[in-house]
Protein backbone atom coordinates (compact mmCIF):
# COMPACT_ATOMS: atom_id res chain seq x y z
CA UNK A 1 0.00 0.00 0.00
CA UNK A 2 0.85 3.69 -0.56
CA UNK A 3 -0.59 4.86 3.17
CA UNK A 4 2.69 5.59 3.87
CA UNK A 5 2.80 8.38 1.82
CA UNK A 6 2.43 12.36 2.37
CA UNK A 7 0.79 15.06 0.30
CA UNK A 8 2.89 16.57 -1.86
CA UNK A 9 3.71 20.42 -1.82
CA UNK A 10 1.85 21.24 -5.66
CA UNK A 11 4.65 23.39 -7.48
CA UNK A 12 4.36 27.15 -6.82
CA UNK A 13 4.33 28.16 -9.70
CA UNK A 14 2.40 25.64 -12.28
CA UNK A 15 0.12 25.51 -9.35
CA UNK A 16 -1.45 29.20 -9.74
CA UNK A 17 -1.84 28.20 -13.69
CA UNK A 18 -4.29 25.67 -12.08
CA UNK A 19 -6.20 27.94 -9.15
CA UNK A 20 -6.44 30.38 -12.12
CA UNK A 21 -8.10 27.96 -14.50
CA UNK A 22 -10.77 27.77 -11.74
CA UNK A 23 -11.49 31.01 -11.35
CA UNK A 24 -14.42 31.85 -13.58
CA UNK A 25 -14.21 35.82 -12.97
CA UNK A 26 -14.53 37.85 -16.21
CA UNK A 27 -11.45 39.79 -15.29
CA UNK A 28 -9.22 37.11 -14.00
CA UNK A 29 -5.54 37.53 -14.82
CA UNK A 30 -2.49 35.28 -14.88
CA UNK A 31 0.59 36.84 -14.12
CA UNK A 32 2.15 33.37 -12.79
CA UNK A 33 4.15 31.26 -15.56
CA UNK A 34 5.73 33.27 -17.66
CA UNK A 35 4.80 33.04 -21.39
CA UNK A 36 3.13 35.02 -24.10
CA UNK A 37 -0.35 35.68 -24.14
CA UNK A 38 -2.42 37.90 -27.19
CA UNK A 39 -4.43 40.85 -26.24
CA UNK A 40 -7.26 37.97 -24.62
CA UNK A 41 -5.18 36.96 -22.77
CA UNK A 42 -4.56 33.50 -24.58
CA UNK A 43 -1.72 31.84 -25.32
CA UNK A 44 0.37 33.43 -28.71
CA UNK A 45 2.87 31.66 -30.93
CA UNK A 46 5.83 33.70 -32.81
CA UNK A 47 4.22 33.73 -36.19
CA UNK A 48 8.49 32.44 -37.06
CA UNK A 49 7.27 29.71 -34.88
CA UNK A 50 4.29 28.76 -37.17
CA UNK A 51 6.05 29.21 -40.13
CA UNK A 52 8.73 26.99 -39.13
CA UNK A 53 6.34 24.57 -38.62
CA UNK A 54 5.01 24.65 -41.87
CA UNK A 55 7.99 24.27 -43.80
CA UNK A 56 8.70 21.20 -41.25
CA UNK A 57 5.41 19.50 -42.71
CA UNK A 58 6.06 20.40 -46.34
CA UNK A 59 9.84 19.38 -45.99
CA UNK A 60 8.12 15.71 -44.84
CA UNK A 61 10.64 15.20 -42.36
CA UNK A 62 10.34 11.86 -40.74
CA UNK A 63 10.17 10.76 -37.48
CA UNK A 64 13.35 8.98 -36.47
CA UNK A 65 14.97 8.87 -33.24
CA UNK A 66 17.42 11.78 -32.67
CA UNK A 67 21.27 10.43 -31.80
CA UNK A 68 21.39 10.74 -27.53
CA UNK A 69 22.72 13.94 -27.61
CA UNK A 70 20.35 15.59 -30.18
CA UNK A 71 19.44 17.44 -33.44
CA UNK A 72 23.35 18.58 -34.90
CA UNK A 73 21.67 21.34 -36.68
CA UNK A 74 19.98 22.55 -33.30
CA UNK A 75 22.71 21.75 -30.68
CA UNK A 76 25.72 24.15 -33.37
CA UNK A 77 23.02 26.64 -33.46
CA UNK A 78 22.32 26.77 -29.64
CA UNK A 79 26.32 27.04 -29.06
CA UNK A 80 26.63 29.66 -31.84
CA UNK A 81 23.88 31.76 -30.27
CA UNK A 82 25.19 31.41 -26.72
CA UNK A 83 29.05 31.50 -27.17
CA UNK A 84 28.82 33.67 -30.39
CA UNK A 85 30.84 33.05 -33.73
CA UNK A 86 33.98 34.91 -32.22
CA UNK A 87 34.43 32.54 -29.67
CA UNK A 88 37.88 30.93 -29.43
CA UNK A 89 36.55 27.50 -27.48
CA UNK A 90 33.54 27.14 -29.97
CA UNK A 91 36.00 27.27 -33.12
CA UNK A 92 38.68 25.10 -31.80
CA UNK A 93 36.16 22.49 -31.41
CA UNK A 94 35.87 22.08 -27.76
CA UNK A 95 32.70 22.97 -26.61
CA UNK A 96 30.64 19.62 -25.33
CA UNK A 97 27.04 20.30 -25.80
CA UNK A 98 23.82 18.00 -25.95
CA UNK A 99 20.18 18.73 -26.54
CA UNK A 100 18.25 18.70 -23.37
CA UNK A 101 14.71 18.56 -22.31
CA UNK A 102 14.20 22.38 -22.40
CA UNK A 103 16.37 24.43 -19.55
CA UNK A 104 15.38 22.13 -16.57
CA UNK A 105 16.32 18.98 -18.44
CA UNK A 106 19.34 21.17 -18.96
CA UNK A 107 19.94 21.82 -15.16
CA UNK A 108 19.77 18.15 -14.43
CA UNK A 109 21.86 16.89 -17.51
CA UNK A 110 24.61 19.58 -15.22
CA UNK A 111 23.22 18.28 -12.34
CA UNK A 112 23.79 14.81 -12.61
CA UNK A 113 27.10 15.06 -14.43
CA UNK A 114 29.03 17.23 -11.95
CA UNK A 115 27.55 15.15 -9.67
CA UNK A 116 29.46 12.13 -11.29
CA UNK A 117 32.27 14.10 -12.08
CA UNK A 118 33.07 17.71 -10.13
CA UNK A 119 36.07 17.11 -8.33
CA UNK A 120 35.63 19.35 -5.32
CA UNK A 121 32.62 19.46 -2.78
CA UNK A 122 29.15 18.65 -4.42
CA UNK A 123 27.78 22.06 -3.02
CA UNK A 124 26.08 24.71 -5.40
CA UNK A 125 25.91 28.45 -4.54
CA UNK A 126 22.35 30.11 -5.68
CA UNK A 127 21.36 33.73 -5.74
CA UNK A 128 18.76 35.41 -3.19
CA UNK A 129 15.98 34.58 -4.42
CA UNK A 130 16.50 32.38 -7.63
CA UNK A 131 13.99 30.64 -9.60
CA UNK A 132 11.69 28.09 -7.32
CA UNK A 133 12.99 24.78 -9.42
CA UNK A 134 16.70 25.17 -8.74
CA UNK A 135 16.58 23.88 -5.59
CA UNK A 136 14.94 20.79 -6.21
CA UNK A 137 16.78 20.27 -9.86
CA UNK A 138 20.10 20.31 -7.41
CA UNK A 139 19.08 18.59 -4.38
CA UNK A 140 17.35 15.46 -6.76
CA UNK A 141 21.01 15.52 -8.33
CA UNK A 142 23.06 14.91 -4.86
CA UNK A 143 23.51 18.32 -4.10
CA UNK A 144 24.10 20.38 -1.10
CA UNK A 145 22.81 23.84 -1.49
CA UNK A 146 23.74 27.31 -0.17
CA UNK A 147 23.02 31.19 -1.06
CA UNK A 148 24.84 34.32 -1.91
CA UNK A 149 22.91 37.37 -1.57
CA UNK A 150 21.79 39.26 -4.66
CA UNK A 151 18.45 41.26 -4.69
CA UNK A 152 18.59 43.90 -2.22
CA UNK A 153 15.21 44.43 -0.94
CA UNK A 154 15.55 48.23 0.27
CA UNK A 155 16.45 49.24 -3.29
CA UNK A 156 15.06 46.33 -5.41
CA UNK A 157 18.22 46.17 -6.65
CA UNK A 158 21.33 44.43 -6.79
CA UNK A 159 23.23 43.91 -3.27
CA UNK A 160 26.56 43.63 -5.36
CA UNK A 161 28.33 44.65 -2.20
CA UNK A 162 27.02 41.16 -0.42
CA UNK A 163 27.21 39.10 -3.22
CA UNK A 164 30.91 39.66 -4.21
CA UNK A 165 31.31 39.05 -0.17
CA UNK A 166 29.97 35.53 -0.57
CA UNK A 167 31.85 34.77 -3.55
CA UNK A 168 35.23 35.92 -2.10
CA UNK A 169 33.83 34.06 1.29
CA UNK A 170 32.18 30.83 -0.05
CA UNK A 171 34.86 27.73 -0.10
CA UNK A 172 37.74 27.56 -2.75
CA UNK A 173 36.03 25.58 -5.87
CA UNK A 174 32.56 25.90 -4.83
CA UNK A 175 30.01 25.71 -8.15
CA UNK A 176 27.67 28.80 -8.40
CA UNK A 177 25.02 29.08 -10.18
CA UNK A 178 24.22 32.61 -11.93
CA UNK A 179 21.41 33.73 -13.88
CA UNK A 180 22.74 34.53 -17.37
CA UNK A 181 20.62 37.40 -18.41
CA UNK A 182 17.36 38.38 -16.83
CA UNK A 183 17.49 37.38 -13.76
CA UNK A 184 14.16 35.29 -12.22
CA UNK A 185 12.29 36.25 -10.34
CA UNK A 186 13.82 39.61 -9.92
CA UNK A 187 14.46 41.15 -13.04
CA UNK A 188 17.35 42.54 -11.66
CA UNK A 189 21.27 42.32 -13.23
CA UNK A 190 24.49 43.24 -13.05
CA UNK A 191 25.92 45.67 -15.33
CA UNK A 192 28.49 44.64 -17.72
CA UNK A 193 31.25 46.33 -15.46
CA UNK A 194 30.13 44.32 -12.19
CA UNK A 195 30.01 41.54 -14.27
CA UNK A 196 33.60 41.36 -15.16
CA UNK A 197 34.66 42.18 -11.25
CA UNK A 198 32.30 39.00 -10.67
CA UNK A 199 33.96 36.96 -13.44
CA UNK A 200 37.31 38.54 -11.87
CA UNK A 201 36.57 37.17 -8.26
CA UNK A 202 35.08 33.99 -9.22
CA UNK A 203 38.37 33.27 -11.29
CA UNK A 204 40.64 34.22 -8.40
CA UNK A 205 38.77 31.55 -6.08
CA UNK A 206 38.95 28.85 -8.33
CA UNK A 207 34.94 29.08 -8.18
CA UNK A 208 33.04 27.04 -10.88
CA UNK A 209 30.50 29.10 -13.03
CA UNK A 210 27.07 27.22 -13.86
CA UNK A 211 25.36 29.96 -16.00
CA UNK A 212 20.99 29.40 -16.64
CA UNK A 213 20.10 31.51 -19.33
CA UNK A 214 16.48 30.65 -19.59
CA UNK A 215 16.62 34.48 -21.33
CA UNK A 216 18.41 35.31 -23.95
CA UNK A 217 16.88 37.96 -26.14
CA UNK A 218 14.67 38.86 -23.47
CA UNK A 219 16.76 40.73 -21.70
CA UNK A 220 17.77 43.75 -23.98
CA UNK A 221 16.16 42.73 -26.56
CA UNK A 222 19.80 41.86 -28.50
CA UNK A 223 20.87 38.22 -28.15
CA UNK A 224 24.56 39.02 -27.91
CA UNK A 225 24.33 41.81 -25.46
CA UNK A 226 22.36 39.31 -23.25
CA UNK A 227 25.28 36.77 -23.80
CA UNK A 228 27.74 39.18 -22.28
CA UNK A 229 28.35 37.30 -19.01
CA UNK A 230 28.54 33.79 -20.69
CA UNK A 231 30.58 35.58 -23.45
CA UNK A 232 33.16 37.48 -20.86
CA UNK A 233 33.17 34.36 -18.65
CA UNK A 234 34.48 32.46 -21.62
CA UNK A 235 36.99 34.90 -22.65
CA UNK A 236 38.43 35.46 -19.19
CA UNK A 237 39.58 32.33 -19.19
CA UNK A 238 35.99 30.05 -17.25
CA UNK A 239 35.44 26.74 -18.42
CA UNK A 240 31.93 27.32 -17.78
CA UNK A 241 28.65 24.88 -17.74
CA UNK A 242 25.96 26.59 -19.55
CA UNK A 243 22.19 25.76 -19.17
CA UNK A 244 19.82 27.16 -22.61
CA UNK A 245 15.68 26.95 -22.82
CA UNK A 246 14.29 27.91 -25.99
CA UNK A 247 11.02 27.90 -24.34
CA UNK A 248 10.65 31.65 -23.74
CA UNK A 249 12.81 33.15 -26.24
CA UNK A 250 11.06 31.27 -28.84
CA UNK A 251 7.99 30.39 -27.12
CA UNK A 252 8.38 26.81 -27.47
CA UNK A 253 7.44 25.81 -23.85
CA UNK A 254 5.89 22.70 -24.49
CA UNK A 255 8.09 21.85 -27.18
CA UNK A 256 10.77 21.29 -24.54
CA UNK A 257 13.77 22.49 -26.13
CA UNK A 258 17.08 23.22 -24.96
CA UNK A 259 21.02 22.57 -24.39
CA UNK A 260 23.87 21.75 -22.18
CA UNK A 261 27.17 22.65 -22.86
CA UNK A 262 30.64 22.63 -20.96
CA UNK A 263 33.78 24.10 -21.94
CA UNK A 264 36.99 21.12 -22.59
CA UNK A 265 40.13 21.75 -22.58
CA UNK A 266 41.73 19.82 -25.69
CA UNK A 267 39.99 17.49 -27.86
CA UNK A 268 40.94 14.20 -25.92
CA UNK A 269 39.02 15.88 -22.79
CA UNK A 270 35.71 16.87 -25.10
CA UNK A 271 35.57 13.24 -26.65
CA UNK A 272 35.16 11.93 -23.39
CA UNK A 273 33.03 14.32 -21.72
CA UNK A 274 30.99 13.94 -24.48
CA UNK A 275 30.76 9.99 -23.99
CA UNK A 276 29.94 10.51 -20.34
CA UNK A 277 27.11 12.99 -21.15
CA UNK A 278 25.73 10.71 -23.22
CA UNK A 279 25.88 7.98 -20.15
CA UNK A 280 24.34 10.35 -18.37
CA UNK A 281 21.05 11.02 -20.63
CA UNK A 282 21.08 7.16 -21.84
CA UNK A 283 19.49 5.83 -18.54
CA UNK A 284 17.32 9.26 -17.99
CA UNK A 285 15.32 9.45 -21.28
CA UNK A 286 17.50 7.59 -23.94
CA UNK A 287 17.34 10.51 -26.39
CA UNK A 288 15.51 13.88 -26.88
CA UNK A 289 12.19 14.65 -28.79
CA UNK A 290 12.73 15.89 -32.44
CA UNK A 291 9.98 18.44 -33.02
CA UNK A 292 10.86 21.55 -30.49
CA UNK A 293 14.39 21.62 -31.59
CA UNK A 294 14.34 21.18 -35.34
CA UNK A 295 11.51 24.83 -35.17
CA UNK A 296 14.61 26.02 -32.77
CA UNK A 297 17.19 25.53 -35.67
CA UNK A 298 15.11 26.66 -37.75
CA UNK A 299 14.00 30.47 -36.35
CA UNK A 300 15.42 33.51 -34.66
CA UNK A 301 14.02 35.58 -32.31
CA UNK A 302 11.27 38.01 -32.69
CA UNK A 303 12.52 41.29 -31.42
CA UNK A 304 9.31 42.82 -31.73
CA UNK A 305 7.83 41.06 -28.63
CA UNK A 306 10.28 42.47 -26.44
CA UNK A 307 9.75 45.79 -27.66
CA UNK A 308 5.75 45.00 -27.14
CA UNK A 309 6.62 44.34 -23.14
CA UNK A 310 8.82 47.17 -22.64
CA UNK A 311 5.96 48.98 -23.77
CA UNK A 312 3.80 47.06 -21.28
CA UNK A 313 5.85 48.09 -18.03
CA UNK A 314 5.88 51.84 -18.88
CA UNK A 315 1.86 51.63 -19.40
CA UNK A 316 1.35 49.96 -15.97
CA UNK A 317 3.86 52.47 -14.56
CA UNK A 318 1.73 55.27 -15.94
CA UNK A 319 -1.93 54.08 -14.79
CA UNK A 320 -0.40 53.82 -11.13
CA UNK A 321 1.00 57.19 -10.89
CA UNK A 322 -0.98 59.04 -13.09
CA UNK A 323 -4.37 57.69 -12.94
CA UNK A 324 -4.08 56.55 -9.96
CA UNK A 325 -1.48 58.77 -8.02
CA UNK A 326 0.06 55.79 -6.08
CA UNK A 327 2.27 57.59 -3.61
CA UNK A 328 4.30 54.70 -3.83
CA UNK A 329 7.69 55.05 -5.76
CA UNK A 330 7.27 52.36 -8.60
CA UNK A 331 10.16 53.15 -10.92
CA UNK A 332 11.53 49.47 -10.68
CA UNK A 333 8.53 48.74 -13.28
CA UNK A 334 10.18 50.39 -16.16
CA UNK A 335 14.31 49.63 -14.25
CA UNK A 336 14.00 46.05 -13.79
CA UNK A 337 14.30 43.89 -17.26
CA UNK A 338 12.65 40.47 -18.52
CA UNK A 339 9.90 38.81 -18.18
CA UNK A 340 9.40 39.39 -14.77
CA UNK A 341 8.64 42.37 -12.42
CA UNK A 342 9.42 42.11 -8.59
CA UNK A 343 6.69 44.35 -7.81
CA UNK A 344 7.59 44.53 -3.80
CA UNK A 345 4.27 43.43 -2.78
CA UNK A 346 4.16 41.49 0.42
CA UNK A 347 2.54 38.18 0.82
CA UNK A 348 -0.81 39.48 2.47
CA UNK A 349 -1.40 41.99 -0.69
CA UNK A 350 -0.96 39.26 -3.13
CA UNK A 351 -3.55 37.58 -1.29
CA UNK A 352 -5.97 40.47 -1.75
CA UNK A 353 -5.00 40.59 -5.50
CA UNK A 354 -5.87 37.34 -6.25
CA UNK A 355 -8.69 37.30 -3.67
CA UNK A 356 -10.48 40.67 -4.47
CA UNK A 357 -9.16 41.25 -7.81
CA UNK A 358 -8.78 37.77 -9.41
CA UNK A 359 -5.19 38.71 -10.35
CA UNK A 360 -2.85 35.27 -10.02
CA UNK A 361 0.72 35.90 -9.56
CA UNK A 362 3.26 34.10 -7.23
CA UNK A 363 3.33 34.87 -3.85
CA UNK A 364 7.28 36.35 -3.71
CA UNK A 365 4.73 39.37 -5.68
CA UNK A 366 6.51 38.16 -9.22
CA UNK A 367 4.66 39.49 -11.86
CA UNK A 368 4.81 38.11 -15.80
CA UNK A 369 4.63 41.06 -17.55
CA UNK A 370 3.54 38.97 -20.84
CA UNK A 371 0.40 38.27 -18.86
CA UNK A 372 -0.71 41.71 -19.28
CA UNK A 373 -2.03 43.35 -21.97
CA UNK A 374 -3.20 46.52 -23.44
CA UNK A 375 -6.71 45.58 -22.62
CA UNK A 376 -6.36 44.38 -18.93
CA UNK A 377 -3.25 46.77 -17.43
CA UNK A 378 -5.13 49.63 -16.56
CA UNK A 379 -7.10 46.76 -14.41
CA UNK A 380 -4.29 45.95 -12.70
CA UNK A 381 -2.94 48.97 -12.07
CA UNK A 382 -5.84 49.54 -9.69
CA UNK A 383 -5.92 47.02 -8.51
CA UNK A 384 -2.39 47.38 -7.59
CA UNK A 385 -2.87 50.40 -5.91
CA UNK A 386 -5.91 49.62 -4.36
CA UNK A 387 -3.92 46.59 -2.28
CA UNK A 388 -0.55 48.52 -1.48
CA UNK A 389 -1.85 51.95 -0.74
N1 LIG B 1 15.81 28.60 -15.43
C1 LIG B 1 15.11 29.70 -15.15
C2 LIG B 1 15.76 30.83 -14.44
C3 LIG B 1 13.78 29.79 -15.56
O1 LIG B 1 13.09 30.89 -15.28
C4 LIG B 1 13.18 28.70 -16.25
C5 LIG B 1 11.79 28.76 -16.64
O2 LIG B 1 11.12 29.71 -16.52
C6 LIG B 1 13.98 27.59 -16.52
C7 LIG B 1 15.28 27.58 -16.07
C8 LIG B 1 13.53 26.36 -17.23
O3 LIG B 1 12.48 26.44 -18.06
P1 LIG B 1 12.22 25.32 -19.14
O4 LIG B 1 12.53 24.00 -18.54
O5 LIG B 1 10.79 25.48 -19.46
O6 LIG B 1 13.12 25.63 -20.29
O1 LIG C 1 9.11 30.79 -13.73
C1 LIG C 1 8.29 30.46 -14.57
O2 LIG C 1 7.26 31.07 -14.76
C2 LIG C 1 8.62 29.25 -15.45
C3 LIG C 1 7.52 28.24 -15.57
O3 LIG C 1 8.58 23.39 -12.99
C4 LIG C 1 7.82 26.95 -14.89
O4 LIG C 1 9.73 28.67 -14.95
C5 LIG C 1 7.55 26.78 -13.55
C6 LIG C 1 7.79 25.60 -12.91
C7 LIG C 1 8.31 24.55 -13.63
C8 LIG C 1 8.58 24.69 -14.99
C9 LIG C 1 8.33 25.90 -15.62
Amino acid sequence: SWAHIPQGQPDAILGITDAYKKDTHPKKMNLGVGAYRDDNGKPYVLNAVRKAEQKIIQNKLDKEYLPITGLPAFTQEAALLAYGKDSEPLQEGLIAVTQSISGTGALRIGGVFLNRFYPYQKKIYFPTPTWGNHGAVFKDSGFEIAQYRYFDKTTNGLDFEGFMEDIRNAPKNSIFLLHACAHNPTGVDPTSQQWDQISKLIKERGHFPFFDMAYQGFASGDIDRDAYAVRKFVSDGHRIALSQSFAKNMGLYGERAGAFSLITENPKEKAAVDSQLRLVIRPMYSNPPVNGARIASYVLSDPELYKEWQLMRKKLKHHLVEDFESKLPWNHITDQIGMFCYTGLKPEQVERLTHDYHVYLTKDGRISIAGISSSNVKYLAEAIHEVSK
